[in-house]
């Protein structure tokens, strides 16, 4: 018999990079740690994923969120983050929109949020004018100044760090970090994640390094950089990327350029702004970052069995 089953989600953006939280249809993934529910979702129902991002229902630039139970008792949500071409550690522009969606839809108030994600908790504090700020996970840097090549560049250097994802982060390019120049920014930090991967340069115990960032001047006088940020499925991030301004936080920690406490204002590629400062406590530095999100659609997908792309078109 022919059944349509249906997926509700909220949509926002935060900065100009979309989110799209779902709120029920999705997969029962059972209990335990989040990370081990991401491999759930991954070996099992990865056409959910797919099915709620991928084009004809969402797009390349589209970022999910699942809201879970927590599995920690100090948080109140759970989230797993997933993309165009598979799962996200954390999502620092994501972690904005679902508490702003949270909001919206009436189920939290102004003040501190802790919400349970694959790679550890995370608080998130409502602003009462609705700005959000994500205290994040340790973020670290694990190698300064290492130089790829990168096959019809040349030598490119970059540290890697971890902000909730790992980061290469150039600051040594000859690019115009501008929206006329996506294409060839694409271009470039693609050819910079293919040539990580044949080198073999990872992240800690052997993780691939899916997100490139560039930095340059900022266009606003009220930013201190300018970024462009690769994602792992080739979209580019519109936003000023939450988890790669964490990775350029303890970049910028360990090279004695940012106390705790200072403001470090992040521009990205569409000129919206993210605040950033650093803790540090037991020696480890955890990065806040603030932004705002709005809404921008309450939808429900619809999954008809005959549809031939009912589970989405893979990227
Ligand atoms: O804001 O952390 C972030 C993010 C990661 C990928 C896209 N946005």
């Amino acid at each position: 018999m022919y059944t349509r089953q249906c997926i509700q989600a909220i949509d926002s953006h935060t900065a100009g990079e979309p989110t799209r939280l779902v709120t029920s249809g999705a997969p029962d993934l059972g209990s335990g740690p989040l990370a081990a529910r991401l491999e759930r979702l991954r070996t099992h129902f990865d056409h959910f994923r797919s099915t709620v991002v991928n084009e004809p229902r969402g797009s390349d630039v589209l970022v999910g969120a699942l809201l879970c139970e927590p599995d920690d008792s100090r948080c109140s949500i759970g989230v797993i983050y997933f993309n165009n071409v598979g799962y996200l550690g954390m999502c620092g522009h994501g972690t904005i929109g679902v508490i702003a969606t949270l909001a919206y839809m009436g189920f939290i108030q102004p003040g501190e949020h802790w919400i349970d994600t694959p790679v550890g908790p995370v608080e998130a504090t409502l602003h009462p004018n609705g700005a959000v700020t994500l205290k994040n996970v340790r973020s670290y840097r694990t190698a300064v100044r290492v130089p790829v090549q990168v096959p019809g560049y040349g030598t490119v250097i970059g540290d890697i760090a971890w902000g909730g994802n790992w980061f290469f982060l150039v600051e040594d390019h000859q690019e115009q970090l501008s929206l006329q120049n996506t294409d060839s920014l694409t271009h470039f930090t693609w050819a910079i994640r293919q040539a990580l991967e044949s080198a073999k340069i990872c992240g800690d115990d052997g993780s691939v390094i899916d997100h490139i960032e560039l930095f340059g001047a900022p266009s606003s006088p009220q930013a201190d950089s300018r970024n462009f940020v690769l994602c792992p499925g080739k979209a580019y991030d519109r936003s000023p990327c939450g988890t790669g301004t964490s990775a350029k936080l303890a970049c910028l920690h360990a090279d004695g350029k940012l106390q705790p406490g200072q403001i470090w204002r992040q521009e990205g590629i569409l000129g919206s702004i993210f605040e950033g400062s650093v803790e540090v406590r037991d020696n480890s530095v955890y990065p806040s970052i603030t932004g705002i999100a709005h809404i921008t659609a309450e939808i429900k997908l619809i999954l008809e069995p005959s549809d031939p792309f009912v589970s989405g078109i893979p990227t």
